[in-house]
């Protein structure tokens, strides 16, 4: 996170990270007890059994108090790694986590995507600066705009295609998510109604953040589809 502010687990009881043998690599949220709402390009192209999910941690360089192997990952048939369209990944875990109060809590799907112009909150342990290597010790947290569709195409116009999957939100030149950031939540009202997924840079005035649209009805029919499986 870039330009944000140091925060604890106990506001974002939601949020977990995942290590791919055993390196940081990325953000989640925790739909249910046994299943993680992150981006598709966290996982595609590798295996189910490289990974950890970490919940209950504020920092990286503590043991988590809690920590689950992964049994599958769900990523929609029209997932595009050039273009990001649907960038949105369903992992199972193989056990529950245990759900404590103010530590480890789920959240739900946004049907009802924030209007133009709403505060969402962004939280990860990502880089902190775009040119920054290692990622953020402490969880950080930031409040970003949710942007007009036509001004997010408008700053990616001729250098990448943005779809109904997506969503723009930024304070431009100040505060967005970055590396590390990806796959984790932008929560609005309670509910994950994005996912971070990419942008050009981070924090640049010309290029904000781009989401996964969780309420566009792609992504929420893959979403509730690939949890009905479970039941
Ligand atoms: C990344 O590299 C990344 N500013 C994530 C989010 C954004 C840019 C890059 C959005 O994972």
């Amino acid at each position: 996170i870039v330009g944000g502010q140091e925060t604890t687990i106990a506001q974002v009881p939601y949020i977990v990270y995942l290590r791919q043998s055993q390196n940081f690599i990325c953000g989640g949220s925790l739909l249910s007890a046994k299943c993680v709402l992150s981006a598709a390009h966290c996982v595609y192209g590798f295996q189910a059994k490289d990974y950890t999910v970490h919940a209950g941690a504020t920092r990286l360089d503590e043991s988590a108090p809690m920590v689950r192997e992964v049994l599958s990952f769900h990523i929609p048939p029209n997932y595009s790694p050039n273009n990001f369209d649907m960038d949105v990944a369903i992992l199972r875990l193989t056990t529950p986590m245990s759900l404590s109060p103010g530590q480890v809590a789920t959240i739900q799907p946004c049907r009802s995507p924030p209007a133009a112009n709403s505060y969402v909150k962004i939280s990860g342990w990502g880089v902190t600066a775009e040119n920054n290597r290692e990622p953020s010790i402490q969880l950080r947290t930031a409040m970003v705009r949710v942007l007009p569709n036509l001004e997010c195409r408008l700053a990616y116009a001729g250098q990448a295609q943005l779809s109904d999957s997506m969503v723009c939100a930024a304070v431009r030149g100040l505060k967005d998510s970055c590396s590390g950031d990806s796959g984790g939540p932008l929560v609005y009202r309670g509910q994950v109604c994005g996912i971070v997924s990419w942008g050009f840079g981070c924090a640049r005035i010309s290029y904000p953040g781009v989401y996964t649209n969780v309420a566009s009805v792609r992504v929420y029919e893959f979403i509730q589809q690939t949890l009905n499986l479970n039941r």
